[in-house]
């Protein structure tokens, strides 16, 4: 089966979390914004009258299932291609893994977007400010420190212990975006996350990742995405 996803076609936004599982697994898949059916097949998907319509991207036809949010994917995802334990229990942990996962995605957007998403940056500087501030004294290492413990706690190399899961694809990008977003504060933090930059530095020498990263079908980060980099925002 060659795999659907629907995803901005010029960001990598939270398709990319999609995008390293898919191309880790060496799935067949077609990332179809970026097709010349583009968007205007997207735009159908999300306004069906029927069926499972997502409320918004990324989300993936898989046969006749149209599967949205993020970890839902990365959940049904993570069983069909071992990027999950086969246990209940451990594939509801990398599930609540991706969880806080996509709650500290929403909280990088937040730094750059405080006021909402549907304001331009240029009307939300000063509030951007005050809360890239609020991220990098208290929250970033609150969650870093999170997954940094959970991480040495495993025995390694992993986020679960021997065997990779999506959870580690998804920190790689986390580390890989904050390192574009924010290097200054990145590099004057990095020393509290030892371990989550080994693992950052094992997902990226992985045969197919590597591949990726160097192909055309990685995008590269910009101002349009999640991770942004302002300098204003990264004194
Ligand atoms: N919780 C969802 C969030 C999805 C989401 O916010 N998608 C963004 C792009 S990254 C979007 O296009 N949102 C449109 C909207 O919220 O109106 C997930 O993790 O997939």
């Amino acid at each position: 089966m060659r795999y659907e996803l629907f995803y901005w076609p010029g960001i990598q936004g939270r398709g990319e979390y999609v995008r390293l599982a898919l191309e880790e697994a060496a799935a067949a898949y077609t990332d179809v914004a970026r097709t010349e059916r583009g968007m205007s097949a997207m735009t159908e998907m999300m306004e069906a009258s029927s069926g499972t319509p997502p409320f918004a991207p990324p989300f993936l036809k898989a046969g006749k299932l149209v599967i949205g949010q993020t970890a839902n994917i990365l959940l049904y995802l993570g069983s069909r291609h071992a990027l999950a334990p086969k246990g209940e229990a451990g594939r509801l942990w990398v599930h609540q893994l991706q969880l806080t996962i996509a709650d500290l995605v929403l909280e990088i957007h937040d730094t750059h977007h405080p006021l909402g998403p549907t304001l331009y940056y240029e009307d939300q500087r000063a509030p951007a400010r005050k809360r890239t501030q609020e991220f990098w004294n208290e929250r970033v290492p609150k969650y870093l420190g999170y997954f940094e413990g959970v991480l040495k706690s495993s025995g390694g190399p992993y986020i679960t212990g021997r065997k990779l899961t999506y959870a580690d694809l998804s920190m790689f990008q986390i580390v890989d975006g904050l390192r574009y977003a924010f290097p200054k504060r990145m590099k004057a933090f990095e020393g509290q996350i030892p371990a989550l930059l080994e693992l950052h530095g094992r997902v990226a020498a992985r045969p197919n990742i590597r591949a990726y990263l160097a192909s055309n079908r990685r995008i590269a980060f910009n101002e349009d995405g999640i991770f942004r980099h302002y300098k204003e925002l990264d004194q």
